[in-house]
């Protein structure tokens, strides 16, 4: 734990042991130099209290590059509630009450949204003590919802600039697409790659969004053992992280990736070996900004609907074109590339 806290690049963890249920809530707060921080908060069971916090700092350091690269004005930071294995649902909304406070006493470091484990109906519980930090909360609640369908507008519109980047054409109408979970984003993708003619295979963990995907809407369904060795155009990770390491990546049979999923590479010499197989990347902070990006516009720039899906669609298109030449034009990783455009922003600051 120690070695952990001293390693890390960030600027602030707030730490809070949740004694009525046992859960530990890690806030971390990786960069202000933009802006205040904002993030999500994930709520799951860890194996352990270090890989809670672990994933906290991490997440928090996405969101900093998340926001630097279009030169959004926030700041990164990541919220985890490491809730013990078989928490009873009862004690939820205190939990989050009490979470609430936490983020209010906190006075504006940090602004909350949600991530995996958490809804728009979670954020309207946490908003009870929390507000005005807390974003995306239900419309019913006065917010903007769900980010997931701004987060998949995004992906798609990587999922066509890495195309046009690999086959000189954005099109996707036949180009085979394996989109590794269809829960918000990855559902919302799947409609969006239909409606563009792509051939859509998927990956799932759920029997029902199986049966949902393969038998209603008759998509071929990829078993979890044959996800990184099907063949395809496109593989989008749309579920958990990590999923691009030194197992999987000899195995794909990919021309490029670009998914929704945060940190999608286990560690950062699998950008190197993504690039050595010849595979384009595109960087997962990039693709996946749209999700955060629209609900900040729309909860704190009055932006219209149409004005938050084009925002999302033109910028993650002229910032994933940009960064795939400057790779190129240097001979360096997309990885590397993304992060040179953050660090430029980030070191001017702003
Ligand atoms: C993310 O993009 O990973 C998030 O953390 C989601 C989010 C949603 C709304 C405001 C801030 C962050």
């Amino acid at each position: 734990m120690e070695s952990l806290l001293r390693e890390w690049d960030g600027e602030t963890v707030i730490v809070r042991y949740d004694r009525p249920t046992g859960a530990w809530i890690f806030i971390a707060i990786h960069s202000t130099r933009l802006g205040p921080a904002a993030g999500g908060t994930r709520m799951k069971s860890y194996p352990d209290v270090q890989a809670a916090l672990q994933d906290a700092f991490r997440l928090a350091a996405g969101m900093t590059y998340k926001f630097a690269t279009p030169g959004i004005p926030w700041g990164g930071g990541k919220a985890v509630i490491a809730i013990p294995p078989h928490f009873d649902p009862q004690f939820r909304p205190a939990l989050l009450r009490r979470y609430g406070a936490l983020i209010h006493q906190l006075g504006g470091l940090f602004s909350t949204g949600p991530d995996v484990g958490t809804s728009s109906a979670d954020m309207d519980i946490i908003a009870e003590t929390g507000d005005p930090y807390v974003f995306a909360r239900t419309p019913a609640a006065g917010g903007a919802g769900s980010s997931g369908p701004f987060t998949a507008l995004g992906v798609f519109t990587s999922i066509q600039v890495a195309c046009e980047h690999l086959f000189g054409e954005a099109s996707l109408k036949g180009r085979r697409v394996l989109v590794q979970g269809t829960g918000s984003v990855g559902g919302t993708l799947i409609e969006h790659l239909l409606a563009a003619g792509a051939e859509v295979v998927f990956s799932e963990v759920d029997e029902d969004a199986i049966r949902r995907f393969r038998d209603e809407l008759g998509l071929k369904f990829v078993p979890a053992e044959a996800v990184y060795t099907t063949e395809c155009d496109i593989f989008a990770p749309c579920a958990l992280g990590g999923v691009l390491n030194a197992d999987t990546i000899p195995q794909l049979k990919c021309r490029g990736v670009a998914g929704g999923a945060n940190n999608q590479l286990a560690g950062p010499e699998d950008a190197e070996r993504l690039r050595a197989r010849g595979i384009l990347y595109a960087p997962d902070y990039v693709v996946n900004v749209g999700g955060a990006m629209a609900i900040l516009g729309l909860e704190t720039q009055g932006w219209t609907q149409e004005r938050a899906e084009k925002e999302v669609t033109e910028s993650v298109r002229r910032g994933l074109r940009q960064l795939f030449e400057l790779a190129a034009a240097e001979g360096i990783t997309t990885e590397a590339a993304a992060r040179d455009i953050a660090e430029e922003r980030l070191s001017a600051g702003t």
